[in-house]
């Protein structure tokens, strides 16, 4: 143990490598000499795993011991990042796990990169759930992430003839040093069957749910430690299993490989996450996901509130529980049938626990992205809930009748089942119904929400309403992805800003610091140098790091506009055709995302990208003043690549469609300066950088609506406008897809006949604000200023300060420290 140092919880740098070594030989049984690369990393991974599991188990024991109010955060989705760098950053390890690593020959990088990421998420929804859960652990808020262990995370994308083909994403293959499977906290789970009434001991009328099928719930447990803190809280995703006696009736037939068989399908609810991240409506596997770990995890609460000695009808002292977005929305009508059926708490004082214990956080305007069950799916697989429903609701339109008597059509539209053709469950009124407070995640969007989607819930409960800007981690998404301008800016103002980012603010004098700003810049040029070369190794493209880096990288969907860009580089390419010598600031159009694999319009615009990106790349004409490159595969590794090269960030949706938006964040905190719509944060964005600092274009969602109402005609545009003209013809044409007049047609045709995503409005807009981003790159100086002062500006955008607005002003909690 001495040469540990005082335990492996705090190892010197011999330490270290003697436990690195330990497990080396004693859990992957290798030797130096023989070790895989992967043997080196579940080495190491181990190894910085030990160092946490003491301030783990003091942050659990402190928890039960204080009775702390905890924060569940329910989620479908839990985009992580890979954990082994994080971790060491938040253990304040770096510096020295890195020198112990190299003392043993071994390269700490190269070992981290061995690590599969868990791709637990589609993107903004999931990857929100992960900064969150960093900030509530470095705020050392007491705080329990709820959601699926899938064993296939989002698919891996790669790009094959310029197309993008889906590939299963086994990242369990190796095994997951990260986490701790607790066979003996599994709980059962109901599916299907019936309900029946029956007569309880006291002569009391009761119901109970007999169901068609039940599956066992495994919870494997991960540390989430915060930045430089002795607070870990835990990440619990649950996974399906097979119950004990998993098909009795079938195994007594003597037909045992047939009740097995049964297990297998069990097993099937958690095997893969759903790669839809805006509709997916009416699969009955997802339903079953989502109600899974609600159940899953609100039987857990419910272990914990008794096991602490408290009574259940105080469940809502002990846990304030988030829904991040309606998919756990089923938790209403859940925690309602735990503490009615199986607990006995009469109606009224459940349903005051449960909205007392509830919070419902929106994340999308788009109406087809509104979660709604059909009735007749619904009742197949939760009998009891519908009738919960029922009752929910006919209690909640009697409300409604009082209020505003006579109403009709206020009632059938905020009822909870849509009854205006096939029936169906509305799971956002079921949300905001069973809630004390709901939330958009920008301030344009919280406004929409009341004025539009939420309008008529927000007639009957406006104080219910609030917005909570969202924000990312400063750790994995500046210390740990950037970390020459960490050292730089550390160096300038010191390092509080990493727990503290509203400090950041104190950089902006450096702006005018030509030392600094000299330094600034060279720390974007050997970012950009690095992206170049994987780049080149991902995709044979060669990019030349001293051209601008322009970037968009997010799921690729029609309202996010990746075909607005591709206008605009045709647009270019189309003039340096006209007039080989003119002058454009040599760029680079770097896109990455990845398409839902049904959806066949995104699919095409990758399609689109990658040809237009083969004509542009190889033309002489060009002289490679343009490249276009699709980084295949975007994730949060990749990102954590790509934010720190950029120079330019796009942000383009059509303004009202992008809730928030959180790539707009990254980008900004590491000196990107962005263009964009005044759309999701980017209002906020540019309200904190300075107009300078944010290049401006297109309608305002109030345009937007005007011009929908007054009837839009997207041909005036391409007939009133001769270069979009020439630009849609040449695509049209089959120029970008060796004759082939029929492969774009769909997407340009959508566009001049209806256009929903208005890009021919926002084009010329669009190109011009371009224009006016090439003349301020030209003046590097200029640049660096303003790159500074966007960076200096973007302290708002930490994930710690949404995580302190909804401490305050949703859970009503605060921070309870661990004490060392
Ligand atoms: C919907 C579905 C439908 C069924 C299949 C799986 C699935 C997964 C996710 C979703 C919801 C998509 C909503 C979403 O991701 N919204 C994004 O949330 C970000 C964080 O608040 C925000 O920054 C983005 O603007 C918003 O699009």
């Amino acid at each position: 143990n001495a040469a540990l140092g005082r335990d492996r919880s705090l190892p010197t740098r011999e330490g270290l490598k003697r436990a690195f070594l330990d497990h080396l030989l004693y859990t992957q049984n290798k030797s130096l000499a023989i070790a895989s690369r992967n043997d080196l990393y579940q080495a190491l991974a181990h190894t910085i795993r030990d160092c946490m599991l003491r301030t783990w188990f003091d942050t659990a024991s402190s928890y039960k011991a204080k009775h702390s109010r905890m924060v569940a955060y329910l989620s479908a989705e839990f985009l992580m990042g890979p954990y082994l760098g994080n971790n060491v950053l938040n253990l304040g390890l770096m510096d020295e796990v890195k020198a112990a690593i190299a003392e043993l020959g071994l390269d700490f990088d190269d070992l981290a990169n061995q690590e599969e990421e868990p791709g637990l998420g589609n993107g903004g929804l999931g990857r929100l759930a992960a900064c969150f859960i960093d900030s509530l652990a470095s705020l050392e808020i007491p705080a329990i992430g709820y959601g699926i262990r899938y064993e296939y995370g989002i698919f891996y994308q790669t790009i094959i003839d310029g197309w993008q083909v889906e590939n299963t994403d086994k990242w369990l293959r190796y095994g997951n040093p990260w986490e701790i499977q607790h066979a003996e906290w599994s709980v059962e789970i109901k599916l299907g069957g019936r309900t029946e009434t029956y007569t309880d001991d006291a002569g009391k009328f009761r119901v109970r749910w007999v169901p068609e099928k039940t599956v066992a719930g495994v919870p494997f447990d991960s540390p989430i430690l915060g930045y430089r803190v002795n607070t870990a809280n835990t990440l619990r995703l649950w996974r399906a299993e097979a119950t004990e006696a998993f098909d009795f009736p079938t195994f007594n037939r003597g037909d045992y490989l047939g009740a097995v068989s049964k297990k297998v399908t069990s097993e099937n609810l958690t095997k893969v996450l759903y790669p839809n991240d805006e509709s997916d409506q009416g699969k009955e596997l997802r339903l079953e996901q989502q109600y899974f770990f609600v159940s899953c995890s609100l039987q857990d609460m419910l272990r914990i509130q008794i096991n602490r000695g408290q009574p259940v009808t105080e469940f809502h002292l002990a846990f304030a529980i988030q829904l991040n977005d309606t998919h756990p929305a089923i938790g209403v009508a859940e925690l309602m049938r735990l503490l009615v059926d199986e607990h006995q708490i009469v109606w009224e004082q459940a349903w005051d626990v449960t909205r007392q214990t509830f919070a419902y956080t929106n994340h999308t305007l788009l109406p087809e992205a509104l979660e709604r069950w059909p009735l007749k799916l619904f009742e197949r697989v939760l009998p009891r809930h519908l009738e919960i429903i029922y009752e929910i609701n006919a209690r909640f339109l009697n409300e409604v009748r009082i209020r505003f008597l006579g109403d009709e059509s206020r009632l059938s539209r905020l009822s909870l089942i849509d009854e205006s053709g096939e029936r169906y469950v509305r799971m956002a009124h079921l949300a905001c119904v069973g809630s004390s407070a709901i939330n958009g995640v920008a301030e344009l969007h919280s406004e929409l929400l009341k004025r539009d989607v939420l309008a008529d819930f927000y007639a009957m409960w406006p104080e219910k309403f609030t917005n909570v800007t969202n924000g990312v981690t400063p750790r994995r998404w500046i210390a740990l992805s950037n970390p020459r301008q960490t050292s730089l800016v550390s160096r300038a103002i010191g390092n509080d800003w990493i727990k503290d980012f509203s400090r950041i603010k104190e950089l902006e004098p450096f702006a005018d610091d030509a030392g600094f700003a000299a330094d600034w810049q060279a720390i974007k040029r050997d970012n950009k140098i690095e992206l170049a070369g994987q780049l080149l190794q991902r995709t044979g493209i060669r990019v030349d790091p001293d051209s601008m880096f322009d970037v968009q990288v997010k799921r690729i969907h029609e309202y996010k506009r990746q075909h607005l860009a591709v206008l605009h580089i045709v647009a270019l390419y189309h003039r340096l055709k006209s007039d080989p010598n003119l002058d454009v600031v040599p760029r680079t159009f770097i896109f990455g995302g990845k398409a839902a694999p049904g959806y066949h319009r995104a699919k095409l615009i990758i399609k689109l990208i990658t040809s237009v990106g083969d004509v542009v790349n190889n033309d002489p004409a060009v002289r490679d003043r343009l490249k276009v490159v699709f980084l295949p595969n975007f994730s949060v590794t990749r990102g954590q690549r790509i934010y720190p090269a950029a120079d330019l960030s796009e942000q383009i949706s059509l303004a009202g469609k992008e809730a928030s938006g959180t790539g707009n964040m990254k980008f900004a905190m590491n000196g990107a300066l962005t263009i964009g719509t005044m759309d999701g944060a980017n209002v906020e964005i540019r309200e904190e950088v300075g107009a300078d600092q944010f290049f401006l274009f297109g309608l305002t969602a109030e345009e937007v609506y005007a011009l929908r109402a007054r009837g839009y005609s997207p041909s005036d545009y391409y007939r009133n406008n001769a270069e979009l003209h020439a630009v849609l013809d040449l695509i049209r044409s089959g120029f970008f897809s060796r004759g082939d007049a029929n492969l774009f047609a769909p997407l340009i045709d959508e566009l001049m006949h209806t256009d929903p995503y208005m890009l021919l409005v926002d084009y010329q807009s669009y190109v011009d604000c371009q224009g006016e981003v090439d003349r301020t790159y030209r003046d590097t100086q200029d640049w660096t200023r303003r790159s500074i002062l966007n960076a200096a500006r973007s302290g708002k955008f930490s994930s710690d300060r949404s995580i302190r607005d909804y401490a305050e002003r949703v859970w009503k909690v605060g921070p309870a420290p661990v004490s060392s």
